[in-house]
């Protein structure tokens, strides 16, 4: 049992900003989440393998959106960056916050939440505080972090700690941070999930206590799932809609008008991005264990991923309707990235159409001021500048991101043809919309 006076000290710590926190993990979840604390007065110790991002931390140089260079000035070098685990053991607390991408097999690949906890493991020092935050199946924290870091011979709840708090970061969302994005907090033993909420009271309004880190686990999984099942469903819409030939876009919008219980979500060129296509596969997979088929997250994924498919069947009929094969002609993609105003490309849609217009011999430019360049199969393509000449040059422009820079521009009069994936290109007797 934890003496009061143990649990009283570890408390007084953290709210007198003596704590030594760590964060493995510098990417989108840890460093706005390292900076944070640095912010209110801890003394924050960043852990990562990558050099580069260690240097640029210690060097205060911004990589992430939601991090700017300006900020490190505001922390008077309280937050430092190492590859060095060796430093877990002077930490109070060490907050996990690597990446659970997908296999190819579409299997959850947590094998940086194994490394990451053996790494802290093996420097594991009475009384610390461990908290999970990568998104991750209903059961890692207690069947797989826990006994990893028990091997030490100590135990949770007593010589340490171990708490699950799942990250809700959006990053560049101007409206919801860290600060403001109620934190679901759970613990392995009471004690443990005490903690874990005291650790984050300094920075966090509002923190959601659940009964088990497998609750939050899930909690965290079904938001994102409820994301991409609602996005399916508004691509099938789209399906439904192009055969009933009515605007699915004007169908929403009058759905929308209805005040409760309906949330619009919107058709696409498909599901982009390393959350929403990635975390339902999580659940998906964990329920199988168990002889249970999650049939909605399956059907989901079947739908998202057909939308690249129908868009270049548009493609080809807005074509075929000026008489010209997709074979020779000049098709510019306008969005790479896989949303509006970011850099990212993963899993983006765009390279799905972009690969396929490229297998039937079209001649393909992309135009995106977010992603330069960029590799599909083993060739490097590059952005052309957005504007008239672009658009020109095209037999057919193919909206798919809605980057800023697309929506409010006068340059789609210059368009011959145009097939709009987002409802975002001025209508007219040249324009096909999905
Ligand atoms: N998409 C649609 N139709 C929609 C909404 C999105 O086709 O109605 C597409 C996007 O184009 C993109 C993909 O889905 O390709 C994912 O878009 P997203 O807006 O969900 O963006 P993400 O991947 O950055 O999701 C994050 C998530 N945040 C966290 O997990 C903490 C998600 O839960 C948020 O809802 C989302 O940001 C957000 O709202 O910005």
């Amino acid at each position: 049992m934890v003496s009061s006076a143990a649990a009283g000290a570890f408390d007084e710590r953290v709210a007198a900003r003596q704590a030594k926190l760590g964060i493995v993990g510098l990417g989108y979840a840890g460093l706005p989440l390292a900076m944070l604390f640095a912010e209110v007065g801890f003394d924050v110790t960043g852990i990562d393998l990558d050099e580069s991002r260690v240097r640029a931390v210690s060097e205060g140089r911004s990589y992430l959106v939601d991090v700017s260079a300006e900020r490190y000035d505001g922390v008077d070098g309280r937050l430092r960056a190492t590859t060095d685990y060796g430093r877990v053991a002077e930490l109070d607390a060490v907050t996990i916050c690597v990446p659970t991408p997908l296999s190819k097999t579409r299997t959850p690949d947590i094998s940086y939440v194994v490394a990451a906890a053996e790494a802290v493991a093996r420097h594991l020092r009475d009384g610390q505080l461990v908290v999970l935050q990568s998104t991750t199946y209903p059961g890692t924290t207690e069947d797989i972090v826990l006994p990893i870091l028990e091997r030490s011979g100590r135990e949770v709840g007593v010589d340490f700690f171990l708490g699950y708090a799942p990250e809700r970061v959006d990053p560049g969302n101007k409206d919801w941070s860290i600060r403001n994005t109620p934190k679901l907090v759970a613990g392995v033993t009471d004690e443990c999930r005490r903690r874990t909420e005291a650790l984050y009271r300094p920075i966090v309004e509002t923190i959601v206590p659940v009964s088990s880190p497998a609750v939050a686990e899930t909690a965290k999984l079904h938001e994102n799932t409820f994301r991409a099942v609602n996005i399916a469903l508004a691509n099938e819409l789209a399906l439904m809609c192009d055969r009933l030939g009515i605007s699915v876009w004007e169908v929403i919008e009058a759905a929308k008008t209805k005040p409760f219980a309906f949330l619009a979500h919107y058709p696409g060129p498909g599901l982009g991005g390393d959350c929403i296509p990635v975390v339902p596969h999580f659940l998906a997979w964990r329920l199988r264990e168990y002889g249970y088929s999650a049939q909605l997250i399956d059907a989901a994924h079947e739908v998202n991923a057909h939308m690249p498919v129908y868009v270049v069947q548009k493609i080809a009929d807005a074509l075929n309707d000026s008489g010209k094969p997709i074979k020779g002609s000049r098709l510019l993609l306008l969005g790479v990235a896989y949303k509006a105003d970011v850099h990212d490309t993963r899993e983006s849609p765009s390279l799905e159409v972009m690969r396929r217009l490229l297998e039937r011999s079209g001649e393909v430019r992309y135009c995106d001021p977010w992603v330069p360049d960029l590799e599909l199969g083993d060739v490097r393509h590059e952005s052309v500048p957005w504007g008239r000449d672009a658009v020109t040059w095209a037999d057919c422009v193919v909206l798919l991101t809605p980057h800023r820079a697309f929506v409010d521009s006068a340059v789609w009069e210059a368009a011959k043809l145009v097939v709009d994936t987002r409802n975002v290109v001025p209508p007219g007797p040249n324009v096909h919309s999905i």
